[in-house]
């Protein structure tokens, strides 16, 4: 496995290259252009110049996460094949640039959803929190204001003008099916995956945060059903998934080892957090630790190692600890701690192998 970190890029990261350079294992730095509209081309000269700073600091850039969709495409609009051509050049500006992997995600309207981007645990640290309830007595314009509040970074998935429009884009999300999202999905991926196969690079979607509708908008990547329909929308191996431990997670239906071992050759990318889950649904974000929280991370990376998995690899979020002040989920302490029992785990199983 080849283990990257998550960067939203100069002057938008508490995180720097060099912070991530000194954490053990760690090869690459997980980019993308945050600035960007869904369905603009990233130029191949301004990609360039992001992969000459990044290397420059001793990382790879071979995984962006994320190139997002544009809404027309989820919908299904006669407006998409426009957004569709200019997906398949910036797939080709990264190829030509030595990208290996895209994450992207097909979630409608709302990226990861929580009710509390800083819930005190009881040791003092915060992190991310979904409380059921709230959710079910919420609009989403609360939502996004709650959630938004923050001032200190903008969020991918929350940003502003995008979400200004709310109304209308869950509007035109109304008697959209989970089949005909799906349907917009092949239709997305017939077109894009023979570029991704002539250029070599892999997609890798990311699944539903939390793994469940809300907002009555439909959601296709949530369980193990819906990961066996993914891979056969498109049957090739540029066809593959993001296989997040911590989204798939927060629902206790989802055995991640068991799809670590059936999605195998189609796992190009895997993001590994653990969760704590309560039985009224609510979840919230810990430790990496088994321990810890519901999913049993040593059995994740123990998977991982059985398969003899080469592909990448990044801890998803953290807590905020030693009153640290970083983008939510994404500070430094605790993700350089997740990646350490990683590596212990990873190490231990290579011994075994021995
Ligand atoms: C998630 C997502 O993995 C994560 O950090 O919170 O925001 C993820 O980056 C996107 O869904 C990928 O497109
Ligand atoms: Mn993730």
């Amino acid at each position: 496995m080849q283990m990257v970190f998550r960067w939203y890029g100069e002057n938008n990261d508490s995180v720097s290259l060099n912070d991530m350079k000194q954490i053990p294992g760690v090869d690459g730095a997980v980019w993308a252009f945050h600035q960007k509209q869904p369905g603009e081309v990233w130029e191949l000269s301004e990609i360039l110049e992001e992969k000459k700073h990044i290397e420059s600091h001793g990382l790879n850039i071979d995984v962006v996460e994320s190139v997002n969709i544009h809404e027309d495409i989820k919908l299904g609009l006669a407006s998409r094949d426009q957004y569709i051509e200019n997906y398949k050049e910036t797939i080709r500006n990264l190829a030509e640039a030595g990208v290996k992997v895209i994450c992207y995600n097909f979630m409608p309207v709302f990226d990861w959803i929580r009710t509390d981007l800083d819930k005190e645990m009881e040791d003092g640290s915060t992190a991310l929190f979904y409380e059921s309830d709230q959710i079910n007595n919420i609009t989403p314009e609360e939502l996004i204001q709650k959630v938004t509040e923050n001032p200190d970074f903008t969020m991918p998935g929350w940003e502003p003008e995008r979400l200004s429009q709310i109304q209308h884009l869950i509007e035109q999300y109304r008697g959209v099916t989970e089949e005909d999202l799906r349907d917009n999905l092949r239709y997305f991926l017939e077109k894009i995956i023979p570029v991704c196969k002539e250029c070599d690079v892999r997609m890798a979607i990311h699944p539903d945060d939390p793994p469940w509708s809300v907002f009555d908008l439909p959601r296709i990547v949530s369980t193990h059903e819906d990961l066996q329909k993914l891979v056969t929308l498109v049957d090739s191996e540029y066809n593959g998934l993001t296989l997040c431990s911590g989204a798939l997670g927060a629902h206790p239906d989802n055995d991640i080892p068991t799809m670590i071992y059936e999605f195998q050759d189609r796992i190009h990318f895997a993001h590994v957090r653990n969760v704590r889950r309560y039985e009224n649904g609510d979840f919230i974000e810990t430790s990496h630790r088994t321990q810890d929280g519901s999913v049993d991370i040593t059995a994740i990376i123990k998977a991982y190692h059985d398969i003899g998995y080469k592909g990448y690899i990044r801890p998803d979020h953290g807590r905020h600890l030693w009153g640290e002040e970083c983008r939510p989920g994404y500070g430094l302490y605790d993700r350089a701690l997740g990646i350490m029992y990683m590596l212990g785990t990873w190490d231990l199983c290579e011994k075994e192998a021995l």
